[in-house]
């Protein structure tokens, strides 16, 4: 049992139901650009509102992944300080994580945000990250980043006590995974393969009812840090690692503090200390429902996880736009 402390429960408490309004402020604009064809106006929309969004949440927070430098992004941009003043945050911004997907109208297109303490976050930079994760309940240690796919699938069938043919992987559908599709197929795993969406199809693992049993791939490393910080609350286990093209990007990963370039992260170097998640469905998907929009208003569904309680709560917004502010609708 965790010790009590009345003051820091409550600002907790208030702070991680705040940070939906900020993923539902960007999911409610992005979701006016669903099936458009046009992802730019759609992380755009996001980020915009977002940011707006941020201006009411009663933090001093500095974003540390973000949009990018700041000489890349007007908003959201690394380093960037935000809210109207409070406790001292690190927030992790993705506004639209599937910008091709909303353009598209494709599933499991969110809006995410997730916060810790100063010096939570692993400054990850904008390359790839190489992932894999597996669900809460398991021994620790048992799937590993530096194993091949198909050890790592008999380990996990064997801890699950089930075949390998009834575990499910997840990955992003690229050509840099057709050899570790191979090998899970070749071992006879199921495999679920994303259109864009990593930091959901991780956070699947986690979930009972999506029927992703591992992740594995690599993806953005910002994302990763994301969906670590979702999996500290909700229970899982997650590595990653790095990947670097160039020693440009090396160097430019130490100035961010990457001090071991082939280093294998823990969940708990990319998502250290008290953490919250908070992420809205912008389309739908076995996470969350997406927008729906009428004349009249629009429901949003969201998700919000603290590391500290492990309470995952779903909530179901119904904004009326009649009343809520203009700013919020972009
Ligand atoms: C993933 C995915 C994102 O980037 O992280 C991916 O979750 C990785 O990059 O939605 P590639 O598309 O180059 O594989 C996104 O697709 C976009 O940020």
């Amino acid at each position: 049992m965790a010790e009590y402390d009345a003051a820091s429960l409550v600002v907790d408490r208030n702070l991680a139901l705040e940070l939906v309004r900020v993923t539902e402020a960007a999911a409610l604009a992005a979701s006016r650009w669903i099936g458009r064809g046009d992802k730019n106006s759609a992380d755009g929309a996001a980020v915009d509102a977002m940011r707006k969004a941020f201006d009411t949440v009663a933090i001093s927070g500095t974003v540390v992944i973000g949009e990018g430098e700041m000489d890349e992004a007007p908003m959201l941009y690394i380093g960037e300080k935000i809210g109207l003043g409070g406790p001292e945050v690190d927030i992790a911004v993705d506004p639209l994580e599937g910008t091709s997907i909303t353009a598209k109208g494709g599933p499991n297109a969110i809006a995410t945000v997730a916060l810790a303490e100063r010096g939570g976050f692993l400054h990850a930079p904008d390359i790839y990250m190489d992932k894999i994760a597996i669900g809460p309940g398991l021994p620790e240690g048992l799937v590993h980043l530096d194993a091949k796919p198909e050890e790592n699938l008999r380990e996990l069938a064997r801890a699950k006590k089930c075949d390998i043919g009834d575990l499910m992987v997840c990955t992003l559908d690229r050509d840099r995974h057709k050899e570790m599709i191979a090998a899970c197929r070749k071992a006879g795993a199921r495999i679920m393969l994303l259109p864009d969406g990593d930091v959901a199809g991780v956070i699947a693992v986690s979930q009972a009812g999506t029927g992703v049993d591992i992740y594995m791939g690599s993806g953005g490393a910002p994302e990763g840090v994301l969906a670590a910080a979702a999996l500290r609350c909700i229970g899982g286990q997650m590595q990653g690692r790095l990947m670097f093209e160039d020693e440009e990007q090396v160097s430019r990963a130490r100035e961010m503090g990457v001090t071991d370039p082939k280093r294998i992260y823990s969940i708990y170097e990319m998502a250290r200390g008290n953490v919250m998640f908070a992420a809205t469905g912008v389309t739908g998907g076995p996470m969350l429902h997406g927008v729906r929009r009428s004349a009249a208003g629009a429901t949003t569904h969201s998700i919000v996880m603290r590391s500290k309680s492990g309470t995952v709560r779903y909530i179901e917004g119904h904004h009326n736009f009649a009343r809520k502010p203009a700013a919020f609708l972009a």
